[in-house]
Order: structure tokens, then C-alpha cells, then sequence
């Protein structure tokens, strides 16, 4: 049966079995200290007020039975799939693949790369490891929700403005319906955070939809 949520810029419509909740990268390298995140300037405590609304989310969705995914954004050890280009932005004494408070910072395995205890996936709920920003680049997302036969997107995670949006576009050109959950995605922006939102829900949804975390457990 369709759900309807309550949405920017109108009305979102899903069918549970044909929706993933996605949850994007809410790794300890960019919610907590001494991550990724902290190590590119940020104060990464916006990030942390996501995981509660986020925990709510996700254990509903589990509760009814609806299909998670998870992304993790980070390389592989010897950092083959880390282009040069990336490793080297921003000029960072302590970057991509260097020992730092939480392990090798974004290198698969280390304890910074990997998922808050709060969100823990289910070993029934696919774990998809990325080396960009996006979500479908150099993945197996697409084949996981063709297999599937997934249409819409509820997408949460971080960042708002990085790996939700580009992943939002993605997921967008490739025919998916997406809904941003807007207390559950965060950025150490709170100005990125309010542009990224409207760009998402503005002229007529050119991206997708937009609702606070409430209206979906409404029609849930
Ligand atoms: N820096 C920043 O805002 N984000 C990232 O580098 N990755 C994700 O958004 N996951």
C-alpha cells in the first residue's frame, strides 16, 4: 500500500517494499573527534545530533521490516583506489591513510572508518564501502536496489552538502525517488545544511523531496 509523507515541495509517495532507508557514511571518522572530519578543521558536534532522530528512524523502518543500506566512505589499505588528487586536498598534517587518534584516518577496517555503535547495521543490512563522495560511483549500490526492485530512497547520513548530495544527484539521474530526512542529515555547516535542503526541494523537487523525520514515522 502507498504511503504518503507530508514533504517540501509537495506531497512524497512510497511503496515500503520498493523503498530503501539509506544511511550514508555516519562513520566514526566524521561524527566524532579526532576523525576525518575534526582533522579538516570542522567541530563535528552538529554531526552527533543526528544519530538520536536517526535512531529512531531506523529502528521504525527496521520494526516494519523495510530494506537498509549503509555507506561507508574510505580506501583500501594500500590506498590503490584513493586518487592522488583526494589524498593530497587540503594539505593536512595528519590525512587519508596517516595513523591518527582513530586508527589510519578513512582506510577500510580502522576503527575511525567504521559505523557508530548507535546505527550498528544488522548483518542482514548490506554494508556498501565507497571511495568518493557519491554513493553509486565505483559501487554495487545500483545492482543491491535493482535486485531489489527498489525505486525510492529515504536518505539520511552525512554530510548534507558532500555525500548526501552527491548521492541525492545520483541517485536522482539514475530514476530514483528521493526523500531527505532533514533532521537526520547533518553538515559543520549550518548554512551549507539550510542551501542544501532548498536546493534538494526547490523547483518542483529538481532533486527530490524534503521532510523532517516525524512526518515519515507519521505515515509509517
Ligand atoms: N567533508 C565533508 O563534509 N564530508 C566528507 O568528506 N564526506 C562525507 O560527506 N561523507
Amino acid at each position: 500500500m502507498p504511503h504518503v509523507v507530508s514533504a517540501e515541495p509537495y506531497d512524497y509517495t512510497f511503496e515500503p517494499s520498493t523503498t530503501a532507508l539509506v544511511i550514508i557514511d555516519m562513520q566514526r571518522d566524521f561524527v566524532d573527534r579526532g576523525g576525518f572530519g575534526e582533522l579538516l578543521g570542522n567541530d563535528v558536534s552538529p554531526l552527533r545530533q543526528v544519530v538520536a532522530p536517526l535512531q529512531r528512524v531506523l529502528s521504525t523502518w527496521r520494526e516494519r521490516g523495510g530494506f537498509v543500506v549503509h555507506t561507508r566512505e574510505g580506501h583500501r589499505p594500500d590506498l590503490s583506489d584513493c586518487p592522488p588528487a583526494k589524498r593530497a586536498r587540503g594539505n593536512l598534517k595528519v590525512g587519508i591513510g596517516d595513523p591518527g587518534p582513530l586508527g589510519r584516518v578513512l582506510v577500510r577496517g580502522e576503527y575511525g572508518h567504521d559505523i557508530v555503535d548507535e546505527l550498528k547495521p544488522l548483518p542482514s543490512e548490506p554494508v556498501v564501502d565507497k571511495p568518493g563522495k557519491g554513493s553509486f560511483y565505483a559501487t554495487d549500490l545500483e545492482r543491491i536496489l535493482a535486485g531489489r526492485n527498489i525505486r525510492s530512497l529515504i536518505v539520511t547520513g552525512v554530510t548534507t552538502e558532500v555525500c548526501v548530495h552527491t548521492t541525492v544527484r545520483e541517485a536522482n539521474d539514475r530514476g530514483f525517488e528521493c526523500l531527505v530526512l532533514s533532521d537526520c542529515v547533518g553538515s559543520y555547516f549550518p548554512e551549507f545544511q539550510a542551501a542544501a535542503l532548498k536546493m534538494i526541494a526547490a523547483q518542483g523537487g529538481i532533486f527530490g523531496w524534503v521532510a523532517p523525520s516525524e512526518r515519515l514515522l507519521k505515515a509509517l
